[in-house]
């Protein structure tokens, strides 16, 4: 199926503003029944796909990025529909989304921050579902000033609060430039630093309790082998 190869018109309404570029932050992407439906999937996914991380367990769909290419395996229906849906806002350049994991995180559990590297086309689209989080932006060390001992304090940058049942669109130097992650805490207070609370609904100050978030995290590895090519080659 074609895809848009630009982004859709229709996104630059949810561009946020404050952040570097660029952030699209879509609050109410699916329904609460979607949202109970799509958890009811990752629940019901046999037990061998979930692989368990210190601070969070995930799953992966669609295959395993690999630099010689990722062994394409077809994403299940469940999955599909939103990957098709996200593809078909021109997220991807005009290509589709072939790859999600999903993560778990219960209260206190987060995730180091981190780049999400080459292997993939330089956006990620997160569906959040379950409870808020708020992930955390860092500059890289190497961006950093000589002599001084940079610590991870002094490279944080900004967050964005992400509430259940969002969509957020990561492209350009916030994909390439910055690092992500987020704090194992069990509740987030909401600081001046967290650039969207405007449209994601929050004020300086308040505490917001985590809950058990799943996340889609939906993108396209465009280096892909196909099994056929693989079988016939000794
Ligand atoms: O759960 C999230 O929103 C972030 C996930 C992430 O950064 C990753 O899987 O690399």
């Amino acid at each position: 199926m074609a895809h848009p190869s630009r982004i859709s018109e229709e996104l630059k309404e949810f561009i946020v503003k404050d952040a570097p570029p660029t952030v699209y932050y879509v609050p109410d992407f699916i329904t609460e029944a979607e949202e109970e439906y799509l958890l009811q999937q990752v629940c019901r996914a046999p037990k061998p796909k979930w692989t368990q991380l210190s601070g969070r367990r995930l799953q992966n769909w669609g295959g395993l990025p690999h630099p010689k290419g990722m062994l394409a395996e077809k994403l299940p229906d469940w999955l599909l529909t939103y990957s098709q849906k996200i593809s078909a806002l021109g997220a991807f350049a005009g290509k589709a989304a072939n790859h999600v994991l999903v993560n778990e995180y219960k209260p206190e559990e987060g995730i180091m921050p981190h780049e999400d590297g080459p292997l993939y086309h330089p956006t990620v689209t997160t569906i959040s579902l379950g409870s808020h989080t708020l992930l955390d932006f860092y500059t890289s060390v190497n961006q950093t000033q000589d002599g001084v001992p940079q610590t991870e304090e002094s490279r944080y940058m900004l967050s964005l609060l992400v509430r259940r049942r969002s969509l957020l669109i990561l492209q350009g130097e916030m994909y390439e430039r910055y690092l992500h992650g987020i704090q194992g805490v069990a509740a987030d207070t909401l600081t001046e630093r967290v650039v969207n609370l405007s449209v994601a609904g929050g004020q300086v100050g308040e505490t917001l309790p985590r809950g058990t978030r799943v996340s889609l995290t939906i993108r396209h590895v465009p280096k892909v082998c196909r099994a056929n090519l693989l079988l016939s080659r000794k």
